[in-house]
């Protein structure tokens, strides 16, 4: 625990938690057949620039249309919630939650950020970056993998406004999407709310090239994530052998991305002394972004004990926010 005036850091993650997850993930994920990966290993800092330069990208509209929709809709947002803690899953440098928190101080009503993130670093970066522009705000950030320590969330003044943006939540299969909302709404108290960002079903040819973009950045940080085990796992993965795939999965709404090998690889893992052999074309799944229809987020919340009072699209009918309740 950290404590200042202002900041308050609880570390849920032990200082080796990654490097034990990681291990796990690849021993799974390379052993059974289709080969995955888990995409959180994207985001080391090569794979998190990355990641913010495909924000910037032509093709790929979720960051953009996301961030229209708070700039239109935040306003509301601090009138309906009247929110004096915002929870935030998966904060990372928490750009865009300054449009809520510009919001929530214009309605009075704001006292507190809780960010959750994987990194601590990223979490005090954040933090110390806020301080100056709002000076009433205490930060309790929360080293914690969302996915499995929501319950570990500190007490905080409600009304809580609970926020997870960036369609993250595509991120997850179906199963887990259907654990992870209900425990959101676990940790939810009546009178505090939701908002989530979900990207929304569309052609395949606005979808597709979103993955797989004209430049190459997608291909480079869906590649990265060879570069990452390479260097925390000591493997040997020749990673310009792997060609970017990005395919729209029709069946179960999701944009897919993969690495195929090009040309059969013998990769070692030298700390987990595990051999792995690709045959040529042979690929590892990487990453399900899963898209939605209004009719589907409303029945996966209301299945989660959660009802939507307000949906919000941009003005193109990308993207959606959703704000729900108990
Ligand atoms: C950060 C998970 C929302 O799925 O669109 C971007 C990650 N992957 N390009 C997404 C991503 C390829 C992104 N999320």
């Amino acid at each position: 625990m950290t404590t200042t005036a202002r900041l308050h850091i609880d570390v849920h993650l032990p200082a080796d938690h990654a490097q034990r997850a990681l291990r796990a993930d690849v021993i799974a994920g390379l052993s059974e057949r289709p080969r995955t990966l888990p995409p959180k290993w994207f985001y080391d800092k090569v794979g998190s620039d990355l990641f913010t330069e495909i924000t910037r990208l032509p093709e790929y509209y979720p960051t953009r249309a996301e961030r229209e929709i708070l700039q239109q809709r935040a306003d509301a947002i601090a009138f309906h919630t009247g929110a004096a803690t915002v929870i935030e899953l998966g904060s990372g440098s928490s750009e865009k939650t300054r449009l809520l928190l510009d919001a929530l101080t214009r309605n009075g009503t704001l006292r507190r950020y809780v960010p959750v993130d994987v990194s601590a670093d990223a979490l005090t970066d954040a933090a110390n970056s806020l301080f100056g522009d709002y000076p009433n705000l205490t930060v309790h950030g929360v080293v914690a993998d969302f996915t499995e320590h929501l319950h570990l969330l500190p007490d905080s003044p409600g009304p809580r406004l609970m926020v997870f943006l960036g369609g993250t939540i595509g991120n997850l299969e179906p199963t887990e999407r259907a654990a992870f909302l209900r425990g959101m709404r676990d940790s939810l108290r009546p009178g505090d709310h939701l908002l989530l960002g979900t990207d929304l079903v569309k052609s395949p040819s606005v979808l597709v090239p979103a993955y797989d973009d004209a430049a190459g950045v997608t291909a480079r940080f869906n590649r990265n994530v060879l570069a990452v085990i390479n260097r925390e796992l000591d493997a040997d993965f020749d990673v310009d052998a792997f060609e970017h795939v990005a395919i729209w999965d029709d069946r179960e709404q999701w944009i897919e991305m993969r690495l195929r090998a090009r040309g059969p690889q013998n990769v070692y893992i030298a700390d987990l002394d595990l051999r792995v052999a690709l045959a040529d074309g042979e690929e590892i799944r990487t990453e399900i972004s899963a898209k939605f229809t209004p009719d589907r987020v409303r029945a996966e919340l209301g299945t989660a004990g959660l009802g939507v009072r307000h949906w919000w699209t941009d003005t193109a009918g990308r993207f959606a926010l959703s704000l729900s309740g108990r």
